[in-house]
């Protein structure tokens, strides 16, 4: 029997459906997998403020082609690509086939995600995916299945997996595994390991003449903590109450597989939440350097110690992404980031000191309906004096993800503007329909404009001056679209050449 198995994201990664696709081969099963990936969407060049992706008719046409065989077909989505999971699940769905959707979206939103389609898969895929495949093997119409929730019954009970070591390494194919190239709109197979090279390619610097090449691995799955924005608020309740972790001899077991299966491969980007609280941290970080692999990832503050993040700069991690979001006192409360924005102080103190010319990456989230110009402004200053002078800064808008703590803030105090698809908002900052005065100073930072600049353009009287509705409603985004549309007019058209 055979399954499609298709991805909108831009990037070829996607952990969830390749571990949903081993597990059904392991099974006996034919899996094709299908990769659409549309860079132009989340390029910068795109001036539309919501991540809506509108697949031509020839695309269209095409997947039903590819999908004709299949009796089922499963969508993994998240909440941004939730438009893009109808349009394919209409075009997709046939009266002899089964298509399920599944992912962060259909998790938080299962309800919505049954408006499309015959299921929603809640948490947890590879065994749900399994039996469902078993059953509608079997003939009978699919029933009681853990995990997926069928139109028109009840909530499933749900199940996790609690040791995620056990399962099979993800599905790379490369029999049986297509990619859309937006650029000529075809869907073309992936004949060996060395045409993932386009998806894995990144430039280490601006003096680089060729290209790098990443891998992008899971060690674990969740986070223990618990912000009031992130998705992880729901996922904990109904995915998995703690974090699972994948033991060494497994990540070893990954990292042998990609030597020898991708041996252009010299960088992993370990995709964890908070990659640095695995108790075995520093084995694994020295198992990377065993293998000749530096690497990249994530952590919050409150892990930080110097010792370990000394152990994991000479273990070849060459860039890090912490998560901030806001430094004041208020902004910190409402996203419950207190203890977890703890040693931030320390955090930015020992990257300027010991390694300033490290690319450490600062996360920050703007657009916050409850944060006052004050808690930005104390943010901005915070980063004047205390980033270090290689640091970025990654600017995201805050979404709200149905059922997390502040979505439920939001929709109780009446401000979520519901009539526009919110969850299809990503994260550019040119994208949205307000930019704030205090979100260019944020920009200004991040293009490393001189500090003494940017402070005098944050300095209260300038600030109260332009931080106007006028301003931030209509002069600001209006200016930044037309310098977008006149930048993409003279560099062409943005489409990706992947
Ligand atoms: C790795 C990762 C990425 C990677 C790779 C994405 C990719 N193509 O796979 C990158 C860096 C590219 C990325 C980007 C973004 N990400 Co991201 N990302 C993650 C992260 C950290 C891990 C996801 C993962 O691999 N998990 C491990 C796998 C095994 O789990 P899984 O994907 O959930 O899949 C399981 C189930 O969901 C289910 N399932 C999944 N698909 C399907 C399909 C079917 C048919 C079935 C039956 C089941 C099923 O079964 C799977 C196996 O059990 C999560 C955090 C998290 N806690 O989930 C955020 C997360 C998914 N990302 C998030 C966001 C917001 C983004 C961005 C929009 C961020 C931004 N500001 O731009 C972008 C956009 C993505 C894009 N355009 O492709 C949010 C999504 C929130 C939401 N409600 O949608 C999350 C949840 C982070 C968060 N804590 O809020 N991301
Ligand atoms: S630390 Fe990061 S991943 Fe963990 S709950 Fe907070 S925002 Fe989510």
């Amino acid at each position: 029997m055979q399954i499609s198995l298709i991805s909108p994201y831009g990037s070829l990664y996607n952990a969830g459906l390749r571990s949903i696709s081993a597990v059904l081969k392991n099974a006996g099963y034919d899996t094709q997998m299908i990769f659409l990936p549309t860079p132009s969407i989340e390029s910068g060049w795109n001036v539309s403020p919501f991540c809506q992706v509108s697949y031509s008719e020839s695309l269209l046409e095409r997947l039903r082609v590819m999908t004709k065989g299949s009796a089922v077909v499963g969508i993994t989505l998240m909440d941004n690509y939730m438009q893009a999971g109808a349009e394919l699940t209409k075009a997709l769905k046939r009266d002899d086939n089964f298509v399920i959707l599944g992912g962060v979206f259909p998790t938080l939103n299962p309800q919505k995600a049954l408006d499309y389609a015959d299921a929603a898969c809640v948490g947890d895929g590879e065994y749900a995916m399994l039996e469902l495949v078993r059953q509608l093997e079997a003939g009978s119409t699919p029933i009681a299945i853990k995990n997926i929730y069928f139109r028109g019954q009840s909530y499933p009970e749900l199940e996790y997996i609690h040791d995620i070591s056990s399962l099979p390494l993800p599905d790379y194919g490369p029999d049986g595994h297509f990619v859309y190239i937006e650029h000529a709109d075809e869907i073309m197979a992936i004949r060996s390991f060395d045409d993932y090279k386009p998806s894995m390619a990144f430039w280490a610097d601006s003096a680089s003449k060729e290209p790098a090449y990443l891998y992008r691995m899971e060690t674990a799955r969740g986070c223990p903590d618990n912000c009031s924005y992130c998705a992880n608020n729901i996922l904990k309740k109904v995915q998995a109450p703690k974090v699972r972790f994948k033991n060494i001899e497994v990540i070893e077991k990954e990292i042998l597989w990609v030597k020898e299966h991708f041996p252009f491969v010299t960088e992993l980007s370990v995709e964890d939440d908070s990659f640095i609280i695995r108790k075995d941290i520093r084995e694994t970080a020295s198992l990377f350097k065993k293998y000749g692999l530096t690497f990249k990832c994530f952590f919050a503050p409150v892990y930080f110690t110097e010792e370990l993040l000394t152990h994991l700069i000479g273990c070849g991690m060459m860039a890090t992404q912490v998560g901030l979001q806001g430094r004041s006192a208020n902004t910190e409360e409402i996203y419950r980031r207190t203890s977890v924005n703890k040693n931030i102080d320390e955090v930015l103190r020992f990257f300027s000191e010991r390694y300033p010319g490290f690319p450490l990456i600062i996360d920050l989230i703007v657009d916050n309906p409850w944060e006052k110009v004050e808690d930005t402004l104390f943010t901005i200053n915070y980063l004047l004096d205390n980033m270090p002078p290689k640091a970025m800064i990654g600017i995201s808008s805050l979404v709200f993800y149905n059922g997390t703590a502040l979505c439920n803030k939001a929709v109780k105090e009446n401000i979520l503007d519901t009539s526009t698809d919110y969850q299809l908002k990503t994260w550019h900052w040119h994208r949205q329909n307000k930019i704030h005065y205090t979100t260019l100073l944020l920009v200004m930072l991040k293009l490393r404009l001189p500090r003494g600049l940017i402070r005098v353009l944050a300095s209260k009287p300038v600030v109260y001056l332009l931080e106007r509705k006028l301003i931030i409603e209509k002069l600001i985004p209006g200016a930044v679209r037309t310098v977008k549309k006149i930048y993409k007019k003279i560099k062409g058209t943005g489409i990706s050449k992947y």
